[in-house]
């Protein structure tokens, strides 16, 4: 619906950026972090783009004064990152690692000295190696007292400071890419063994978000859902089907958990059919229908929006990897037989990684969760990846990041005018990063970072002209775009 007039931005939005651990930090065997599960799988011949890992990453590690310096300059309010949990705990669990609890807390207090609110994601997929090795991870229960006694050790450190908490980020992304396309670690393919850990998952999440509230942590709490609303390529009732099909399975299947503890029953039945249901015991549900485990708001991380159509229960289309090429055209139709699979949207645009450009799909994503879960939401994550240009006198002309940005905050700006409560928006990423299956190239920062796959170089960080435009958004409280 068109607005007569737009309400303004709360006085107190989070705008903001992001990043993870990983992605960033580098010096992976320093400062006596253990080795975690994606230090091993970046070393495994095939699986990340020309090999890349993230032994240096952006060098964040030893750099984070500098690019604190820089977010203040930007004007940022908020700055949502990650913690490893193998610099807390190298083993995963047992002695606390003194030198990574030190790091974070310095890093904090940097933050809150340039008044920019931390926004602290407790887990962004390093799942320490010690516990894929000692009971394979999110495979077994074990991991939902080890996962609680790790957040619980953050809340003691830095919840005085710390008052917004990301539990898991995207549980839809690690646990599909780790376990059913293989392209994540622990690169496995079976989809009775990803609900299964999905449905652990979900308990170790209820479990710290239980513990948070019942401890009386001043704050909020959720997870970070990687949610692409699917629209029916047309008004064929086969092809709206398909399009609940995926809503159900890809979306409300974990969003439910959270907001409300069950599953839905569309899913589950069509689980209990193909023979992968989750066992799910009478203290889980207890668990997950606690009160206390419901989340405060809704993360949200929005790239996109999925076209989707029919797709036949025999001989339909299955998973497909995608495109990590940059190859604009180059991915392949996916889907779930007999439930949903893609289809060619031809009213938008694609990135170079053939990932739609809709910014009207934020609007849309953020009202269904409006209208579902009831809950405020903030965006942890949104944001373009695409090649970057460094000229000659440093600069970088970043306008394509700037109008994707630009409509995207008017999407938002729409969704709070239709009555959305939306309390920040942390944009992917603050600096250029490590992507983890797309290399270097794949840049999403307002500050290039001078490295490739080829060369470390010599990292030097270089604000791009959307680094100005975001200044002056925030400067405005998203008035003067
Ligand atoms: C999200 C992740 C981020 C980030 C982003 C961009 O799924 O939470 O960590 O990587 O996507 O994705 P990509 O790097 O694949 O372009």
């Amino acid at each position: 619906m068109e607005h007569k007039q737009l309400k303004a931005f709360p006085k107190d939005f989070l705008w903001g950026s992001a990043s993870a651990a990983y992605q960033i930090e580098g010096a992976y065997r320093e400062g006596g972090k253990g080795l975690s599960v994606w230090d091993k799988f970046v070393r495994i011949p095939g699986k990340t783009y020309e090999g890349t890992n993230g032994d240096v990453a952006v060098d964040h590690y030893h750099r984070y004064q500098e690019d604190v310096e820089l977010m203040a300059k930007a004007g940022l309010k908020a700055y949502r990152f990650s913690i490893a949990w193998s610099r807390i705990f190298p083993e995963g669990n047992g002695k606390v690692n003194e030198e990574g609890v030190k790091f974070y807390d310095d890093l904090i207090n940097d933050l809150i000295a340039h008044n920019i609110e931390p926004v602290v994601t407790i887990y962004h997929w390093d799942l320490p190696q010690a516990l894929q090795d000692a009971y394979q991870g999110w495979e077994s229960r074990k991991i939902i007292d080890d996962f609680v006694n790790y957040a619980k050790t953050l809340f003691e450190a830095y919840g005085d400071r710390v008052k917004y908490w990301v539990t898991l980020n995207e549980q839809n992304v690690f646990m599909q890419h780790g376990y059913l396309m293989a392209s994540h670690p622990p690169a496995v393919t079976d989809p009775k063994r990803m609900y299964a850990a999905n449905h652990i998952g979900n308990l170790a999440n209820a479990a710290a978000t239980k513990y948070f509230h019942e401890h009386h942590f001043q704050g909020k709490i959720g997870a970070s859902f990687a949610y692409s609303p699917n629209y029916a390529v047309d008004a064929d009732p086969e092809n709206q089907l398909a399009a609940d099909n995926a809503e159900q399975m890809n979306a409300y299947y974990w969003m439910d958990v959270y907001a409300y503890g069950r599953y839905p029953d569309v899913v589950r039945q069509w689980q209990i059919e193909q023979g992968i249901a989750p066992e799910i015991k009478p203290e889980d549900t207890e668990l997950l229908e606690d009160p206390h485990s419901r989340p405060d708001f809704m993360g949200l991380n929005y790239y996109q929006t999925n076209t989707v159509q029919a797709n036949p229960l025999k001989d339909g289309v299955g998973l497909a990897a995608e495109n990590t090429s940059g190859k604009k055209g180059t991915a392949q139709e996916s889907g779930i037989p007999g439930a949903f699979k893609s289809a060619e949207n031809e009213h938008l645009q694609k990135t170079d990684w053939d990932w739609n450009i809709d910014p009207i799909g934020l609007r849309i994503a953020l009202r269904r969760i409006n209208s579902r879960y009831h809950l405020p939401v903030l965006i942890t994550e949104n944001g373009l990846g695409a090649f970057d240009t460094l000229e000659a006198d440093h600069e970088i002309h970043d306008d394509y990041r700037i109008h994707f940005l630009r409509e995207h905050v008017k999407a938002i700006h729409d969704a709070i005018s239709d009555g959305v409560q939306v309390i920040g928006y942390t944009t992917w990423s603050f600096t250029d990063l490590l992507s983890w299956l797309n290399g270097y190239r794949k840049r999403y920062g307002f500050v290039y970072v001078n490295r490739d796959e080829e060369s470390e170089k010599d990292l030097a960080r270089y604000p791009k002209d959307s680094f100005y435009w975001y200044k002056q958004v925030i400067a405005t409280n998203g008035e003067d775009l």
